[in-house]
Order: structure tokens, then sequence, then C-alpha cells
């Protein structure tokens, strides 16, 4: 399964065969009142950084999310998308809840964006798959639905046949369907990894699917989460996860060191040309 991606310039494959997608995650005002108040005041000289940062640490694909109280997404949304492909030459993944802004987006974007995202709610499907398939973007499918994110692996799986029969329907294609079987903080539940791996596992054997995750989640509320998003990560590429929002700068060192020891890196060429680029100076 190779779902593409495209920027006017570039071209990225998710596939099991090739390295794992690292998709940045920090343009995204959750929690970060810098970037909210840049985002409102609309002074876009800090995203720009925040694009070229993650690029120059190894993201292959840019998560562009907006979301701050009381803004007018449909608007914010395409001028932020805009501002980062004129930074940087990568795709990008168009983060919102909100179908209208993402249909606003995808008329400007040229190439092929990832929408993030539909879920197995009635009314996202309805509005969001008919956008995916008008401007023929891929989309990122959330294993949840009216009930929010059930518990176990199967009901997870379930919603994924769903999102994956209604994409179907409208002639989209698995290919373009990347599915989030989504993770939960282990500081609130110990099985919450757990349930997440085994969903990957599922996945994998049933439908062969490209699966993302929005790795970070996983750590909240717990000290130095930069541990355990490190081994919930290298866990989860072995399972069978072949792409992640997640933080470049923190994590790419991680990903390629898995990659090498899953076979996806010929001769290490990736793992060293990544250290040679990124060493620290006294090694240097
Ligand atoms: N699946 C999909 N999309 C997603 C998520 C997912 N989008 C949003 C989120 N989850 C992934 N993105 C983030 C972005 C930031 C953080 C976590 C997930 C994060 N931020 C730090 C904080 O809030 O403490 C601040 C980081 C900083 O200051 O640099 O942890 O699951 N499809």
């Amino acid at each position: 399964m190779e779902t593409v991606l495209k920027s006017e310039k570039q071209e990225v494959k998710i596939s099991i065969d090739s390295p794992f997608v690292i998709i940045g995650e920090k343009i995204n005002p959750t929690g970060r009142k810098i970037l909210a108040g840049k985002i409102k005041e609309g002074d876009y000289e800090y995203i720009r950084g925040l694009a070229i940062k993650q690029v120059e640490a190894g993201a292959d694909i840019l998560d562009v999310n907006v979301g701050v109280p009381g803004i007018d997404e449909v608007a914010v949304l395409p001028e932020v998308a805009r501002i980062v492909t004129e930074s940087v030459d990568v795709p990008v993944c168009l983060d919102s809840a909100n179908h209208a802004a993402l249909a606003a987006a995808l008329a400007v974007l040229p190439g092929k964006p990832l929408v993030n995202s539909v879920n197995g709610e009635e009314k996202s499907l309805a509005a969001v798959l008919p956008v995916v398939k008008e401007y023929g973007a891929a989309v990122i499918g959330l294993t949840m639905d009216d009930n929010g994110i059930p518990n176990d692996a199967e009901t997870r799986v379930a919603i994924a046949a769903r999102i994956i029969e209604r994409a179907a329907k409208l002639g989209i294609g698995i290919e373009d369907i990347v599915i989030d079987p989504l993770v939960l903080t282990v500081g609130a539940d110990s099985n919450a990894g757990a349930v997440t791996l085994q969903t990957i596992q599922m996945l994998k054997q049933e439908f062969g699917v490209n699966i993302n995750l929005g790795a970070s989640n996983v750590s909240f509320g717990l000290p130095d989460r930069h541990i355990i998003n490190q081994a919930f990560l290298s866990l989860a590429i072995g399972m069978g996860a072949t792409c992640a929002i997640t933080d470049p700068i923190k994590l790419t060192n991680t990903i390629r060191a898995t990659d090498l020891l899953m076979g996806r890196d010929n001769h290490g060429m990736r793992y060293i040309g990544y250290w040679r680029e990124h060493k620290p100076k006294e090694a240097a």
C-alpha cells in the first residue's frame, strides 16, 4: 500500500517498505501561547521559522493547525498553509475539524495534501469525504465516532472499516486513507499504549493500510515525556505504523535508528547522514 502526497516540488511516499514518514507537529497553537498570539495577530514570520526548523530536523510533511478559539479558520488556514508552502518544499497536512476551512485550504494549495482528519461520526464522514474526493487529496481517518474513542482494539478496527467503506463509495481508494488508531496518555490509563499497539497490528493484518499516530499524546501529564515518546514510537513502528505527527527536533534520531533496525535503511546511510548533519559540536 502506497500513499503518495505532493507539494509543488516534492513527492512523499508513505509505505511499510519505505522509511517512516515524519509529520512535524509544531505548527499547532494548542497549549502554545506564543504561537496562538502570532496566529491571532497575523504575524507569520514565527510560523515560517517553525516550518524551516522542522524540515531541517527531518520532517517530511508539516502539520498545519490554526485552531485558536475565536479565529476564522476558513480565512486563516489557507493563509497559513500558503506561508508554509512558500517557506519549505514539503507537502502539508491540514489539521482542522472544520470542513469549510479544509476545502478553502485545498482550493489554494498545489499538489496533493493530507487532510487531518475524518472520523467515524456520520456528520464528519458526510462533510469531509466529499471535500477530499473533490480535491483529490488523501485523508487521515481517526478511529473514533459519536461514542468517543473505544477502549478496545476491535471496536477501533470496526470504525476504520466503516471509514474505508464510506470512502470507497465516493471513489476514494484505500491507498488515499491513512488510519490513526489514536493514542491516549498512559498517565490516565496504563493500558492505553497496549490497546493502540494492538490496534496497529490488527489494522495492518486486516487492511494493510497506512497507519499514523499522534505520538506525543501518549505521555501527557507524566515526567520525562521524551523517554516515553521515544519508546512508544519505536514499538509502534515495529508493529506497523508508517507515519507519525510528532516533534522532529526531538524524535528524528529515534526514528532513524528504528528504521535502521527494521531493515529500511540500506547500509545505514540515512542514520549516518542524519548524525553527520546534527551531531553535537564536540563530536564534530
Ligand atoms: N492524530 C491526528 N492529528 C493530531 C493528533 C493525533 N493532531 C494534533 C495532535 N494529535 C498532534 N499534535 C501535537 C502537537 C503538540 C503536542 C502534542 C501533539 C504537544 N505540545 C506541547 C504541549 O502541549 O505540552 C508543547 C510543545 C512545544 O511547546 O513545543 O505535546 O493524535 N491525526
